[in-house]
């Protein structure tokens, strides 16, 4: 479909309700709305940015619908071309015979998120902000939607721009450089160069930093209970729960499947996950649960490794403690109400690193310690601050890892004997992929398979 095309499309969704829009993107917008608009009593001809009150009407003249109907002129509408918006009744019904009625006179049916496309073609939003719109109309929640708003004033584009801009001001010192070798030592010494691209990259892992840390809100954090047989997994998921939703018994090996369940920790979403006890076996079914326990301590956020306290930790939790790391382990220290004075082996795995707490599933005690530190091990303090305000999407942040690659690429070949113009490359690239998040160049397969998941109206 060219740009020239106009089009129309049902912009509210399809079901009934009281109002529904059809909107109209186009040369034609105002002659084809004009053909079938048949006015109301006090209506002196169209003007912009005005209700007009009035009936829309077939081809054969008969009324579809009593309706109100808006102009607005290009370049101040949505798409920065004339838009008509007509408001219906809201009835499928209703709103199909005013559509095919504005098709009879030569709008042509709008594609999934074409009039943002427009906008977008057009220069009145950067795809950040395009893609801030369906982000805005699929948010489940009210804070997942303030967010977005920030994104949607182009706020994150505006910043990966102003990143590009410094990139290019380094490409023209770099430039010079190479113009003049013979005084390349004054014109940009190759630490200085090292420094500027670093405080570049250190912007982008802000950036990144907010996409991690507005993940775990979106899809929950993964924290996996591990241990030897009769730790007390299952007793602490439940008491982390509140419920009884785990088997607990004296036997041990009571679990052999794993058991997700949701909890919130203080406006944090968990994904909470009982595992099978470790311990040496060659039954099937158990192996196969250790397996499963296995991978989802891979992929967790958070391992709580449950210990015994009455049992000398032995292989089995060295083993957890080695596969996991300290950085990702919490150590409960389980059914403290059963020993007296802190046994000495405590110290062999806060000798690792790792972070020990004292808790008695059975009897409450310690929980509140042990769901804080959860919460703030998860949140924990970013190596760089995260820009909360500018959260990127999926695509940006793949986007912008790659620019931050050539970047890191470009510090460490700047301390070797790598030509400037080879340099030069190196930040044309990241550039590169700094546009692909503003789509100051992006190509046609990127828009439409940004603009295909959008609804057809927006
Ligand atoms: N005294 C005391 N007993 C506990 C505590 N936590 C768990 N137990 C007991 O320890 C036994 C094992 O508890 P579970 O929660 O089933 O242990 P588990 O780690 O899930 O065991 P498996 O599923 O076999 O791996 C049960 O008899 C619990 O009542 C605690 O804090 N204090
Ligand atoms: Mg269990």
């Amino acid at each position: 479909m060219t740009l020239n095309a106009t089009i129309a499309a049902i912009a509210t969704p399809m079901g009934r309700g009281g109002v529904g829009i059809i909107r109209l993107s186009g040369p034609k917008s105002l002659q084809i709305a004009d053909k079938l608009f048949v006015p109301g009593p006090r209506f002196k001809g169209f003007k912009a940015y005005r209700l007009h009150y009035g009936w829309i009407s077939n081809k054969e003249g008969q009324i579809l619908d009593e309706v109100l109907l808006a102009f607005m002129p290009g370049p101040y509408s949505y798409t920065r071309e004339d838009v008509v918006e007509i408001n219906c009744h809201g009835g499928p019904a209703v709103l199909e015979g005013v559509l095919e009625a504005l098709f009879g006179q030569g709008a042509e049916p709008a594609g999934p998120g074409e009039f943002t496309k427009r906008a977008f073609l057009n220069n009145r939003l950067d795809l950040t902000q395009a893609e801030a719109v369906q982000e805005l109309i699929s948010s489940p929640t009210q804070s997942g939607a303030l967010l977005v708003g920030d994104k949607l004033q182009g706020h994150l584009g505006s910043r990966v721009e102003k990143l590009r801009l410094n990139l290019e001001d380094l490409k023209k010192e770099l430039c010079l450089a190479v113009d003049f070798p013979e005084e390349d030592v004054q014109c940009l010494p190759k630490n200085v160069l090292a420094e500027k691209a670093g405080a570049c990259a250190d912007e982008i892992s802000g950036l990144l930093a907010s996409y991690e840390q507005n993940k775990v809100f979106r899809e929950g954090a993964l924290v996996v209970l591990a241990g030897k047989v009769n730790a007390g997994k299952s007793s602490l998921m439940n008491a982390l729960l509140g419920r009884e939703r785990a088997i607990v018994t004296p036997v041990p090996g009571t679990t052999r499947d794993y058991l997700e369940e949701a909890i919130n920790l203080n406006g944090l979403p968990v994904r909470l996950v009982d595992t099978a006890g470790r311990r040496p076996t060659r039954d099937e079914i158990e192996m196969i649960g250790l397996e499963a326990g296995r991978r989802l301590i891979a992929s967790a956020e958070l391992c709580i490794l449950v210990v015994d306290s009455c049992i000398e930790p032995d292989r089995e939790d060295m083993e957890i403690l080695e596969e996991v790391g300290a950085d990702k382990i919490v150590v409960a220290a389980n059914k403290w109400d059963l020993v007296d004075s802190s046994p000495e082996w405590l110290d062999s795995f806060s000798g690792s690193g790792a972070e020990v707490l004292r808790v008695s599933a059975k009897y409450g005690s310690g929980l509140e310690e042990l769901t804080s530190r959860i919460r703030s091990r998860i949140l924990g303090t970013p190596r760089v601050e995260a820009f909360s305000n500018m959260v990127p999407n999926l695509r940006q942040k793949n986007a912008l890892e790659k620019a931050a690659q050539e970047l890191e690429l470009l510090i460490n070949e700047a301390d070797r004997d790598i030509p400037f113009d080879l340099l030069g490359v190196r930040l044309d690239c990241a550039c590169a992929h700094l546009d692909e998040i503003t789509g100051r160049i992006v190509s046609e397969d990127i828009l439409n398979s940004i603009f295909d998941n959008f609804c057809i109206g927006k």
